[in-house]
């Protein structure tokens, strides 16, 4: 059985929103097409608090796109996005939410960013989206959604290691390529851990 992971369509990513991904719109209708062909549909959110120490703003002395430590990782800043129960954080309203099973939130603690829908960047805590997954039935998931190199990318190579087989569908997804070619590396590195690039 195969499922339709749909990452991070929420109005923080699309143009007009706090970390706007370049032509994210252009993923909503594809999205939109794809939900019929699949039974069962998982939409993920970025779920932050407003304190997360992913936002610049949380860091006085550093700005948007610097990497700062945060625990052992590496921690790219960003803009304040997708908070916990405002506008930017709602799924976009032109996204067909009638055949969406199942919504997984990630990133709630603020000590740690969660680009992945199965773990935070640390691997400390599942979201249960894995878990889920088995107890439908599926072992394959295809993945659309923003942002290619950051939340799409983390999700894929995760599915690829807990086993299922899994195909990123490129028609689907756009990126913010903070550098350029962040998109391209992003997509090779999926093919080379076993994503079928679609
Ligand atoms: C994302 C940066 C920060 C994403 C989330 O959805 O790809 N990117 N938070
Ligand atoms: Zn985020």
């Amino acid at each position: 059985m195969k499922a339709l992971l749909i990452i991070d369509v929420q109005n923080d990513f699309l143009p007009g929103g706090a970390l706007a991904v370049p032509h994210g719109d252009e993923v909503i209708d594809a999205v939109n097409e794809l939900i019929p062909q699949y039974e069962v549909v998982v939409a993920t959110q970025d779920w932050h608090p407003p304190n997360h120490q992913s936002f610049a703003a949380q860091h006085p002395q550093r700005a948007i796109g610097d990497v700062v430590r945060l625990g052992d990782l590496d921690q790219v800043l960003w803009p304040t996005h997708c908070v916990q129960g405002e506008t930017g954080a709602e799924l976009s309203n032109r996204l067909n939410p009638y055949d969406i099973d199942h919504v997984i939130r990630k990133g709630a603690n603020p000590q740690i960013d969660s680009y992945s829908a199965f773990f935070d960047n640390a691997r400390q805590q599942s979201t249960g989206l894995a878990e889920y997954l088995r107890s439908r039935g599926v072992d394959e998931v295809h993945v659309a959604g923003l942002a290619t190199d950051y939340c799409v990318k983390a999700t894929a190579l995760d599915a690829v290691e807990l086993g299922f087989r899994v195909v990123l569908l490129q028609h689907a997804v756009r990126g913010v390529d903070l550098q350029p070619g962040d998109c391209s590396r992003a997509i090779e590195e999926m093919r080379s851990a076993g994503v079928e690039i679609q």
